[in-house]
C-alpha cells in the first residue's frame, strides 16, 4: 500500500545545541555536573563531546539536504549567547546562528528555532534556576533578544524542549542536575517554566514577528492496566502530572482543575501570584511539537504509600510491564507505534485540534557497528520503527488530525545527556575518533520518503 502525506509536509529532524555544537563558551548546568560527577555519564563522557556541529555546520547542511530535509529543528544556546544569563550578547554567538540560519533558508531548509533544550545557563542555576522568578525575567528578555535577532528569517519558534523533563530530571528522580528529590520544589520549577513559555509569547506577539511560536511536549499517553475504575484514576493522575501539566496551560491557558485541587490537598501548590492566570492565558501556542518516544503503562498501587516517604507522582499509581511489550531493549523504553495515533486524536477530540507535527520521534540502538554492511550502517530496524508510526501518523490525518510533519530523533548521532554516545539514533553514523560522518541506510530511506512524500508498505 501507498502512503501519501499532504501536500507540504514537513519532513526532517531535531537536534539540539548542547548535544551537537560542541566548543562553547558559557557554562551550563551539565558542564558544571559533569566536572563534579563525571560517573554519572555513560562512559565519563561530557558535553563537550558532541558532534562539533559548531565547526562543521555548513558541511552538515549539506548533508541535511542530502537527506531531502525540508525543516530542521535545533536550539539556540542560551550560554552560548548570554554566557551569565542575563549580562552582554556574545557576538560569535550572533554570527554562529546567522550563519547557520542562513545556510538552512539558502538551501530550502525551513529553520525551526528552540529556545531551551535542558541547558540552563550555570549562572542562572547558581540563584535557583527555575526556582527563581528572577530567571523568569532573564528567560523572557533572552527570548526577545532571539526574536529580534533572528525573528526576519526564523518563522518557527519553541519556547521549550519537554519542559517537563528538567522537572523530572532535577527534582524528582535525580537523572538530571541539581539532583532534588522534592515535589514541592519540582511543582514550583514546572510553573515558572510555563510562567516563562507564557512571557516569551507575549513578547513574540508584541513584537509582531511574521511568523508562529509554540513548545515541543514529550506526550506519554497513559494506558491503564485495566477499566477497573482504580486502574483507570490511576493513569488519569499519571496523564495530569505528566502530560496535561504542560498540555492544558498552552492549549487551553489554564491548569486543569483536578491538577490543581489534587496538589492542593497535598500541600504541594506553588506560590502564585494573581496576576499569573492572565499571563498563563497570553501564553497560548500556535504550534505544537509533539515528541513521542514510548507509551505510559500504569496500574494502582498495590500497597500502602510510606507516609514517611517524599511525597511523589508514584503515591498515585504504579508503572505496570505489560505481558508482550514490544521493547528497545537499549534504552529500556517500550515501543508501541498506535502510541502516535492516541495523542494525535486526543489532540483532535480534547483540545480543537490544533496545528501540530510530530517534532521527535526515534529509536536508540547500541553497537550499531554490528549492522555495517559494505561500509554502511543497515538499520532495518529503524526504518521498520519509522514506517511503522508513519502508518499510525497517517491514518490520523486520513481522518482529520492536524498534522503537519514528521521531524525524527536525529540528524547525525548525538551525544545523549547521560547516556553520551551510548545508544545510538541518527541518520547519520558518526566516528567518535575522526568525526567522520556516514549515512545509514534509514537516512537513504528517509530522503526518498520525503522526496516522494510517501512511502510504499505491504
Ligand atoms: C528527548 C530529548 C532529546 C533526546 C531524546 C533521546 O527526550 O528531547 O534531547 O536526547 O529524547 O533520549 P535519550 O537521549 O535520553 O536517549
Amino acid at each position: 500500500m501507498k502512503y501519501a502525506f499532504p501536500d507540504n509536509f514537513w519532513w526532517g529532524s531535531a537536534s539540539s545545541a548542547l548535544q551537537t555544537e560542541g566548543a562553547r563558551e558559557g557554562e551550563t548546568t551539565w558542564d558544571y555536573w559533569f566536572a563534579r560527577e563525571p560517573n554519572r555519564f555513560h562512559n565519563g563522557v561530557g558535553p563537550q563531546h558532541t558532534s562539533t556541529f559548531y565547526q562543521h555546520w555548513k558541511t552538515d547542511i549539506q548533508l541535511l539536504k542530502q537527506l531531502n530535509h525540508n525543516s530542521f529543528r535545533t536550539s539556540i544556546s542560551w550560554a552560548r549567547l548570554i554566557p551569565d544569563g542575563i549580562g552582554e550578547v556574545n557576538p560569535e554567538a550572533v554570527d554562529f546562528y546567522n550563519q547557520v540560519i542562513d545556510e538552512l533558508n539558502e538551501q530550502g531548509i525551513t529553520p525551526f528555532m528552540t529556545l531551551f533544550h535542558f541547558d540552563m545557563p550555570m549562572a542562572m542555576q547558581e540563584i535557583g534556576g527555575w526556582e527563581n522568578r528572577d530567571v523568569v525575567e532573564a528567560y523572557a528578555r533572552y527570548a526577545q533578544i532571539c526574536f529580534e535577532l533572528f525573528g526576519d528569517r526564523v518563522l518557527h519558534w519553541f519556547t521549550f524542549n519537554e519542559p517537563i523533563v528538567p522537572v523530572e530530571g532535577g527534582y524528582l528522580y535525580d537523572f538530571h542536575y541539581p539532583n532534588v528529590v522534592d515535589f514541592r520544589r519540582a511543582a514550583t520549577v514546572a510553573y515558572h517554566t510555563v510562567l516563562a513559555h507564557a512571557k516569551a509569547v507575549q513578547a513574540y506577539r508584541a513584537g509582531h514577528y511574521a511568523g508562529e511560536i509554540g513548545i515541543v511536549l514529550n506526550l506519554t499517553p497513559s494506558y491503564p492496566r485495566s477499566q477497573n475504575p482504580a486502574d483507570v484514576k490511576a493513569a488519569h493522575i499519571a496523564d495530569l502530572m505528566f502530560n496535561r501539566s504542560f498540555l492544558d496551560p498552552v492549549l487551553r491557558g489554564e491548569y486543569p482543575a483536578d491538577l490543581v485541587a489534587l496538589l492542593k490537598a497535598y500541600d504541594q501548590l506553588p506560590a502564585c501570584r494573581p496576576e499569573d492566570s492572565a499571563l498563563i492565558a497570553e501564553g497560548k501556542i500556535d504550534l505544537l511539537g509533539v515528541n513521542y518516544y514510548q507509551p505510559r503503562r500504569v496500574k494502582c498501587r498495590d500497597s500502602a504509600v510510606n507516609p514517611q516517604a517524599p511525597f511523589m507522582p508514584e503515591w498515585f499509581f504504579d508503572s505496570y510491564e505489560m505481558p508482550g511489550r514490544k521493547m528497545n531493549p537499549y534504552r529500556g523504553w517500550e515501543i508501541y507505534e498506535p502510541g502516535i495515533y492516541d495523542i494525535l486524536v486526543n489532540l483532535r477530540d480534547n483540545y480543537g485540534n490544533p496545528r501540530c507535527f510530530i517534532s521527535e520521534n526515534g529509536m536508540g540502538v547500541e553497537n550499531e557497528q554490528r549492522f555495517i554492511e559494505n561500509g554502511q550502517i543497515n538499520d532495518q530496524y529503524r526504518i521498520e520503527f519509522i514506517s511503522e508510526h508513519l502508518t499510525w501518523l497517517h491514518k490520523g490525518i486520513s481522518e482529520g488530525c492536524n498534522c503537519l510533519g514528521y521531524h525524527m530523533w536525529t540528524f547525525i548521532d548525538n551525544w545523549s545527556w547521560c547516556n553520551a554516545y551510548k545508544n545510538r539514533y541518527g541518520f547519520i553514523q558518526l566516528d567518535l575518533k575522526t568525526q567522520q560522518r556516514t549515512i545509514k541506510k534509514s537516512g537513504e530511506w528517509f530522503a526518498a520518503t520525503a522526496l516522494n512524500n510517501s512511502f510504499e508498505k505491504e
